[in-house]
């Protein structure tokens, strides 16, 4: 089966997607996310200019081949615009793989290990009555796991707050916008934050919270020793992860589980993370981490170790994306929780999925392949809208991460 035209369709239904989708003689369309939050054109162009080309000729059942072919054969590997244009390939060529046997990318992948895929949907406040507001939302919808984060006083803008959106969405304007951020604001709050969503709703549900990379290691072990009464599920990204040995000093204090991953392109960022039992759960996501063939290497990996998968799912990950995710969450023995945000409304006129939530669980559906369809003339009525994510300095003026 011999691939025929491959092309890159980048548009806005509600935020930016980058979609790729390959074509084979034997009429069959696979579709695949490239989706890199704020350097869209640059994943668009490594695939249109530089790996189109190489597709178009290609056997489209030799997944594992076309994987080695782009990676190793590109001589230059790794990074986020590579990585992440790899993913769309792979996951295009999966799906297809799906669509030719007449099975959903689950049953390739070994068949479901359990019943569906526990998720963790995002509950924020722009104070914490707000934030109650939220969770009750969440647990209405049959949640069994809520991430929780609320606006920090003392600081004007923080990280992961819908506000009036019923999707979180950090990317906007055609500059970056500049946050400001101070840690001694956070640390007494984080802890407070905690023992209101306890007392207020007990201990009958799972709680994860997200750093976003802000912490420096001592502050990040400090914060999970306090927040262990409050058994979070886990903590996020609690230092700029590509430092792997900082979380040997975070280790040494807590035993507050730790979680990162979604900015990790490959196996790599992980090593050292995973075989020293640094983390319980590995955040990669199927689009930013070479697509279904690496992440189930990174995932095997990680089982050998007892860490479990977590993988990232914002709204800056397409429905292929997400579908990718859960084929992989469903047939996995290490899996761990998932992150489910959703999707704006307008994204539903672009995208059709096979998926669905109930009770807390999500289950990738049984169409043949991935389970999600592209409508390419939809997609037109949505064109690229150019937005970024913020920049963040401390109040001093220094750049900080975000
Ligand atoms: C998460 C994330 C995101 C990122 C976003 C960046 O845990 O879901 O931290 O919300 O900020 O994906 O593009
Ligand atoms: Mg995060």
């Amino acid at each position: 089966m011999k691939i025929t035209d491959a092309r890159v369709i980048v548009s806005a239904p509600g935020r930016n997607y980058v979609t790729l989708v390959v074509e084979t003689d034997d009429g069959l369309v696979g579709y695949g996310d490239a989706t890199l939050n704020g350097r869209e054109l640059a994943v668009a162009s490594y695939l249109s200019d530089h790996v189109v080309p190489l597709l178009i000729g290609r056997d489209a059942h030799r997944i594992e081949d076309t994987w080695q072919y782009l990676y190793r054969g590109a001589y230059w590997r790794r990074g986020p615009v590579t990585m992440t244009a790899i993913a769309a390939v792979d996951v295009a060529l999966w799906d297809i793989k799906g669509k030719a046997a007449g099975l959903p990318v689950y049953q390739l992948l070994g068949g479901a290990a359990r019943d569906g895929v526990m998720v963790y949907g995002h509950a924020s406040g722009g104070d914490l009555d707000g934030l109650d507001a939220d969770v009750e939302r969440h647990l209405a919808q049959g949640y069994k796991a809520i991430r929780v984060q609320s606006a920090i006083p003392g600081l004007d803008a923080t990280y992961g707050i819908a506000g009036a959106s019923p999707v979180y969405e950090p990317a906007s304007g055609a500059r970056p916008q500049e946050d400001r951020w101070e840690t001694s604001a956070y640390l007494d709050f984080a802890p407070r934050l905690f023992e209101h969503v306890r007392d207020r709703f007990g201990y009958g549900v799972h709680l994860l919270h997200d750093m976003h990379h802000r912490l420096s290691p001592i502050e990040a072990a400090r914060v999970g020793a306090a927040l262990e009464p409050y058994r979070p599920f886990w903590i996020e990204d609690p230092t700029p992860a590509e430092d792997q040995s900082a979380f040997r000093l975070i280790r040494q204090h807590t035993t507050t589980p730790l979680a990162v991953g979604e900015v990790f392109n490959s196996i790599w960022d992980a090593q050292q993370l995973i075989t020293e039992r640094l983390i319980d759960y590995i955040r990669t996501s199927v689009s930013h981490t070479g697509g279904i063939t690496h992440l189930r290497r990174v995932f095997s990996l990680a089982e050998l170790y007892g860490v479990r998968s977590g993988s990232h799912g914002a709204g800056d990950l397409s429905p292929v994306s997400l579908a990718a995710a859960l084929h992989v969450d469903l047939s996995i023995p290490n899996f761990g929780i998932q992150e489910y945000m959703g999707h704006l409304a307008a994204a539903e006129e672009v995208f059709t999925v096979g998926y669905s939530f109930r009770d807390g669980y999500m289950h990738p559906g049984d169409l043949p392949g991935i389970g999600v369809s592209f409508d390419e003339e939809a997609a037109k009525r949505f064109p690229y809208d150019p937005k970024y994510l913020p920049v963040n300095r401390r109040l001093d003026g220094s750049v900080h991460d975000w």
